[in-house]
């Protein structure tokens, strides 16, 4: 059972090279927290990363919000995720045929495959997506993280969508990083992480159908490896101290529940 394993042991198991190295960086810096820095300015976004930076283990962007992009900006952002040790996590939720999704990772504007290590990729399209991601060009160690379940309200994501996600990553072992869930499945296969998003201590809900859940619900009810926090640290007076607050919380869970 993956959820009382350490994170340590589950790195050995791990088939997916950036997730080994996931769970190394989270065991070493003593943080689950995945920071989503949904912010629309290039300069705002490099200065939230360096503040946020030694509190986190991955850096999820959505690169195409930026009303300012340049690929000037992936240099510095690549620096500063190398100088303090996370990932960076562009979660474009690809979901076309394959040669489509092709051309959407590793061409045009944004070139992700050249810069981001971890993406996000829907089910939905079936087996030749995960194919399109695994042969295209970029960087040469990579990971997808499956959505098999959404935090947000009304979505028509049903029992069977999520059971056939969870059997597609599993085909997928060298290139599946983990799985994008809101509940504890496949917990015999601790070498895949669970990375779940909706998680905030001030509000439940926000008003355009995002559900949350607290720190501590995530990773002892709802089987939370990396728990994603945007607005609850964006819009924070403080990031830093709100992602360090964050940081301590969920690693305070993770030790209870390898321990219990
Ligand atoms: O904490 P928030 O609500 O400010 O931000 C949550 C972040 C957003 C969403 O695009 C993303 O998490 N997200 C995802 C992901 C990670 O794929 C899935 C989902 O079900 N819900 C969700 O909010 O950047």
């Amino acid at each position: 059972n993956r959820l009382i394993l350490s994170f340590e042991a589950r790195a050995k198991l791990a088939k997916n090279p950036i997730s080994e190295q996931l769970f190394k960086i989270m065991r070493c810096k003593q943080t689950t927290l995945c920071v989503a820095v949904d912010i629309l300015n290039s300069t705002d976004l490099l200065n939230f990363a360096e503040r946020v930076g030694p509190h986190i283990c991955a850096l999820k962007t959505h690169i195409d919000i930026l009303e300012d992009f340049h690929p000037n900006l992936l240099q510095p952002l690549q620096e500063i995720a190398k100088s303090h040790n996370f990932l960076l996590f562009e979660d474009r939720k690809f979901a076309d045929i394959g040669k489509t999704v092709e051309y959407q990772y590793s061409k045009g504007l944004y070139k992700i495959s050249s810069w981001a290590p971890l993406v996000t990729v829907h089910s939905l399209m079936g087996r030749g997506v995960l194919d399109a991601i695994k042969t295209s060009e970029g960087l040469e160690k990579r990971g997808v993280f499956l959505l098999a379940e959404a935090s947000a309200a009304g979505n028509l994501i049903s029992d069977n969508y999520v059971k056939e996600t969870i059997k597609m990553a599993e085909e997928y072992p060298e290139l599946i990083a983990g799985v994008v869930c809101q509940n504890p499945l496949f917990l015999n296969n601790p070498g895949l992480i669970q990375l779940c998003p909706g998680v905030q201590m001030e509000n439940k809900q926000d008003n355009l159908g995002q559900r949350y859940n607290s720190p501590l619900t995530v990773v002892l009810e709802k089987g939370a490896d990396i728990a994603v926090v945007g607005r609850g640290i964006t819009q924070s007076s403080d990031p830093a101290c709100a992602a360090e607050r964050y940081k301590k919380m969920l690693w305070d869970a993770y030790l209870q529940r390898i321990e219990s």
